[in-house]
């Protein structure tokens, strides 16, 4: 049975209204999983160890009875080193050459992100003093979306940045471990990993237990009740973004392989069935024959069924007047990921302004970026594009102010900020700065 994708025209009277329903998202709320969460976070704050023990054995189903101390839920170096060195040359390698990369490209973010100072006239100096993170915990999902990609993506900046202590949560599904996960850990300079999971790990991470330091900010992907658990504990520790499901929006002028264009929207949505794989052509004779790609080419796909979910419910192939106005409803959608396939790609990349990654020219397919190009795959979902950045070195830093106010400077700008105290009727304040005035009264 052919996709049932839906197919819109710019030129439609209703163009509008239909863009909106299809790119309405809200992560649903769960009251069972809310109630659930706060129990979870309750008790592992009030009983440590023991509460996360219980929660592990339990959820992962732990064989042979469960674990009897938080020690079974240790990986040592060694193993995460054994894993790495089982896998097979051609993986290894793969992956390595990926952390190569992903590293490469965050040492320029680090450069771009020194502190600064500068002094005034009078020997005023003022500046900003850019220091890592002492301590993350970082959460890889168990199951069906453990990506060792993804563990790359979010320890490398941390490790970049030059936090210090990298405590990886994964959880163990019927105690089976993912190896590839664990080389990917051992790879990308993790100092710790603990194989438990949902809600539990993310109070331990951000409460801490006897065993597990508490962090300063938890990153990293995870099911519902992670994400409930991460905005819960927010305040008590920095949190990434919740992610939402994966997007691609691919802006073509009609000259690639259409059997390209077809394979990038599925890569996008073999993630999930409430991924968004989106087309955007001014030619509607291409926009058929993509159409035929993906009907010819899905068959083969181990995840059809997937695809076909997400393709069918909030997909869509969309006839533009020009590519111009490809460009502006580009800046509306706001994508995840934004491929211009085109023959001059740079006179529209730069027409945008909001996408977490824009892909230039028909040999940058999306998935290159998700393994290996170098920038971080962690990219801003459902349209927040338009006021937040991929994850980078600068999620793992932080800035203090430094203020170095010298004798004559005292002098000026003590009767400055006692006008504005008083004018605060905070009296304390004005009498701090005025008994550091050469006249003080
Ligand atoms: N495309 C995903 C990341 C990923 N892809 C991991 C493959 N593995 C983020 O939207
Ligand atoms: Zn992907």
């Amino acid at each position: 049975m052919p996709i049932q994708i839906t197919k819109l025209d710019s030129s439609q009277a209703d163009f509008q209204s239909a863009l909106s329903a299809l790119l309405a998202f809200e992560a649903s709320t769960d009251d069972a999983i809310e109630t659930a969460v706060t129990a979870i976070l309750a008790d592992v704050k009030a009983r440590g160890d023991a509460a996360v023990l219980e929660y592990t054995n339990r959820f992962d189903r732990i064989p042979y009875g469960g674990a009897t101390s938080m020690a079974a839920f240790e990986v040592s170096q060694q193993e995460l080193q054994a894993a790495l060195a089982a896998l097979p040359d051609t993986q290894r390698q793969a992956l390595q050459t990926a952390a190569d990369r992903v590293r490469a490209f965050h040492q320029r973010q680090k450069q771009e992100l020194n502190g600064f100072t500068y002094t005034e006239a009078d020997g005023t100096v003022l500046g900003q003093k850019v220091t890592p993170l002492d301590s993350v915990g970082i959460y890889v999902p168990g199951g069906k979306a453990a990506y060792p990609s993804s563990v790359l993506m979010n320890a490398i900046p941390a490790h970049v940045a030059g936090v210090g202590e990298i405590i990886m949560v994964v959880p163990t599904p019927d105690g089976v471990k993912n190896q590839m996960v664990l080389a990917a850990a051992a790879i990308a300079g993790v100092t710790r990993v603990i194989t438990i999971g949902g809600a539990q790990a993310v109070a331990a991470l951000a409460y801490g237990t006897e065993t597990i330091t508490a962090v300063d900010k938890i990153v990293g992907p995870g099911n519902a009740y992670v994400a409930a658990a991460k905005r819960r504990v927010f305040g008590v520790v920095g949190i990434d973004m919740i992610a939402g499901p994966s997007e691609i929006l691919v802006v073509c002028d009609g000259t690639t392989d259409p059997d390209w264009v077809a394979m990038d929207l599925f890569s996008q949505a073999e993630h999930d069935e409430l991924a968004q794989a989106i087309l955007l052509c001014p030619d509607a004779a291409y926009i058929a024959r993509v159409e035929a790609s993906l009907n010819k080419l899905l068959p083969a796909m181990p995840r059809a069924a997937t695809i076909r979910t997400s393709l069918t419910d909030r997909g869509a192939l969309v006839k533009v007047r020009d590519m111009d106005e490809a460009c502006a409803i580009a800046n509306a959608i706001a994508a995840e990921h934004l491929e211009i396939s085109a023959e001059e790609p740079q006179q529209w990349a730069d027409k945008i302004r909001h996408a977490g990654a824009m892909f230039l020219g028909r040999f940058s397919s999306e998935s290159l970026g998700d393994y290996c190009c170098g920038p971080n795959h962690v990219l801003p979902t459902s349209r927040t594009a338009r006021f937040s950045s991929p994850l980078g070195v600068y999620d793992f830093q932080k800035r203090s102010s430094i203020i170095h106010v010298s004798e004559a400077g005292a002098q000026t700008l003590g009767k400055v900020a006692a006008e504005l105290a008083y004018g605060e009727g905070l009296q304390a304040h004005a009498r701090s700065a005025e008994l550091r005035l050469k006249s003080a009264i």
